[in-house]
């Protein structure tokens, strides 16, 4: 037994006061037990089994359907090490604060004590943690979204170290939910909701908030960023990696299905939301996907833009707040069949009046990596792959083109440090503000981000052979609102032009913001877009772009001091470029 672990259970039971505890052991003989449970409590409900085997619906509070930022803290000693862009309390005032709401918080309920693995079983690259909950659906979830139970017990051993979460569903009261970080003792606590990215404390908290903390100090990176391994006609293989905001095509990307497949070109999945990099004896940046499932986003997902995600979650998987028919067969907008004539919506309403969405906007399934039909066979591969690029992208209706090259590694972090992107539903709050999110990792960095840039700049120097840097943007609108790129599977087409130019390829023309194709260097065979749609989706317009700059010196300044010297540098080239 592990003595860290016994102390610290034996302090939440003290402080908790369950009635129960179980130790998670991550067998099919475990969930068969806890099903029927879930089940008569109404936390699961099944869904067609014939049509969905495996599968089940769970709803949550309809006050509780997104990460909460406002209610994230980062709980350094110093505020300034959480920096400007974080939340940030005393780890003493939030000990005390919210130390109150967990004192008997799991009376009359079971405490979970889930041991689990971020990164593949035995790799060197893994870490451990173990989340403490008093829901069987953090249960349920865990153990499709990481390798949960025994197996991270045995690899834990006497004295291996780990991250503990602790997690109480409470009263779901949004006066009473917290969503803490302890990055100086990687400690999370979350309090007050049920909603995956607040509770399944693996993902966000600790594979994204804690462990960035740990990069930083350790000289390696956590990064919201999906993986993808790209096939070319000649059967090599080359591996890139991309950060977009919540719900920004991240899972789409990392499953595109090619429409260039019988000429070669074919994506595979490696990860589909969180990367670790580490800089290998070869001076490259080799990448893990600590998780081993995708909870993605269903609005949308129709078996024309993702067909691979929707043959992942056929079995096996837990969809939650989407509509359902009475037969149970799920439902949601987007999903390119026509709504059943009787829906039950997410909230339970039946028969739907089809006067909001059926489904919320930010519904989601949990599914097993390794049933996706386009995993890569070396998704769990210990010690990673190598990436040849890294991709930046968001939501923008206006501005930034289709796709583009950083000039240098430092021109490449600052526009990483520069994206914005439109908000959407992942998180609580208005959807389709433009903000500025470094990196899509502003709701997600454990420390202060001027420091966090710092590092990337730094990265960029002791590896000696790091990525190519491009930004993408799918979502360019015209003057109705309408997206002018068709997006999805005829990404592979923009990919394709990076992958030219990793290999030193294909043409670009040198514009002030960075190398964008010229019109013939991309493959366009087959696509229905017009020259002049190509045209704008590839233009500059120096004008907007010197307006972006005074808005990106503002962002700037909010970091102070803690800006790095480099992308001050930057901003003034910039500047000079556009005259
Ligand atoms: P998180 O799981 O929140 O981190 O999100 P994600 O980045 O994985 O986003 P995801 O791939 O789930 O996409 C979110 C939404 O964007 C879905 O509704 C998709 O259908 C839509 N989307 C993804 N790719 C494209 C695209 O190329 N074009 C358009 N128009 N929409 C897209
Ligand atoms: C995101 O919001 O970026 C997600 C979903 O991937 S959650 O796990 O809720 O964070
Ligand atoms: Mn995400």
């Amino acid at each position: 037994m592990n003595a860290k672990l016994q102390r610290w259970v034996d302090e939440c039971i003290r402080l908790t006061q369950p009635d129960n505890v179980h130790w998670c052991d991550g067998s099919e003989e475990e969930y068969e037990k806890m099903l029927p449970e879930m089940l008569q409590k109404g936390i699961l409900t099944e869904l067609n089994q014939k049509e969905y085997p495996g599968c089940y619906l769970h709803r949550t509070h309809p006050n509780d359907v997104a990460r909460v930022e406002n209610l994230t803290f980062i709980c350094t000693s110093k505020k300034e090490d959480a920096g400007p862009t974080n939340n940030w309390m005393s780890p003493a005032d939030a000990k005390a604060k919210v130390g109150e709401m967990f004192k008997g918080s799991m009376k009359g309920r079971t405490m979970y004590v889930i041991p689990y693995i971020m990164g593949p079983a035995g790799s060197p690259l893994s870490k451990i943690g173990v989340e403490i909950s008093d829901s069987l659906y953090v249960v349920a979830n865990m153990r499709i979204m990481t390798r949960m139970g025994q197996i991270a017990l045995d690899q834990l051993g006497e004295d291996g170290d780990f991250v503990p979460g602790l997690h109480s569903t409470g009263e779901l009261d949004p006066n009473r939910r917290f969503i803490l970080h302890f990055p100086e003792e990687s400690l999370i606590w979350s309090y007050g909701s049920g909603y995956g990215g607040n509770v399944l404390l693996g993902k966000k908290c600790f594979s994204l908030r804690i462990a960035s903390f740990m990069a930083r100090k350790e000289g390696w990176m956590a990064e919201h960023m999906l993986i993808l391994e790209l096939e070319d006609p000649s059967g090599k293989l080359t591996w890139m990696a991309a950060a977009f905001p919540s719900a920004c095509g991240k899972t789409n990307l990392a499953m595109l299905v090619s429409p260039l497949e019988n000429e070669g070109y074919k994506v595979r999945t490696i990860g589909d939301d969180i990367a670790w990099l580490r800089i290998g004896e070869d001076g490259r940046l080799w990448a893990i996907n600590p998780e081993a499932g995708f909870f993605g986003v269903l609005p949308g997902t129709s078996m024309e833009t993702n067909s691979s995600a929707l043959v992942t979650a056929k079995s096996n998987s837990i969809y939650t707040n989407v509509a359902v028919s009475d037969n149970g067969m799920p439902w949601w907008e987007g999903m390119g069949v026509e709504p059943p004539p009787i829906l039950t919506d997410w909230l339970g309403n039946r028969p739907w009046n089809g006067e909001k969405p059926a489904a919320h906007p930010n519904s989601r399934f949990t599914a097993p990596a390794r049933q996706c039909p386009c995993i890569s066979p070396r998704w769990e591969d210990p010690m990673g792959v190598p990436i040849s690029a890294i991709i930046f992208g968001g939501r923008r209706a206006k501005l930034t083109p289709l796709v583009y090259q950083s000039n240098s590694w430092n021109h490449g972090v600052f526009i990483g440090a520069t994206m914005a992107s439109e908000t959407t539903s992942a998180a609580m709050g208005k959807s389709g503000v433009l903000r500025r999110d470094p990196m899509a990792m502003l709701p997600f960095c454990g420390y202060n981000m001027g420091q966090y840039f710092d590092h990337w700049i730094k990265m960029g120097v002791k590896a000696s052979n790091p990525p190519a840097i491009f930004h993408v943007n799918w979502f360019r609108q015209d003057k109705n609102g309408k997206f002018i790129w068709p997006g999805f599977g005829e990404n592979i087409r923009p990919i394709i032009w990076m992958l030219d130019r990793i290999n030193g390829k294909a043409k670009g023309r040198e514009t002030p913001i960075g190398t964008v194709p010229t019109p013939d260097s991309l493959h366009m065979e087959g696509l229905n877009v017009s020259n002049e749609t190509l045209e704008q989706l590839l233009s500059i317009n120096v004008e907007d772009w010197k307006a972006e700059t005074d808005s990106i010196e503002k962002h700037f300044q909010t970091f102070g001091d803690d800006l790095p010297s480099e992308l001050s540098e930057e901003l003034i080239a910039l500047k000079k470029r556009l005259g």
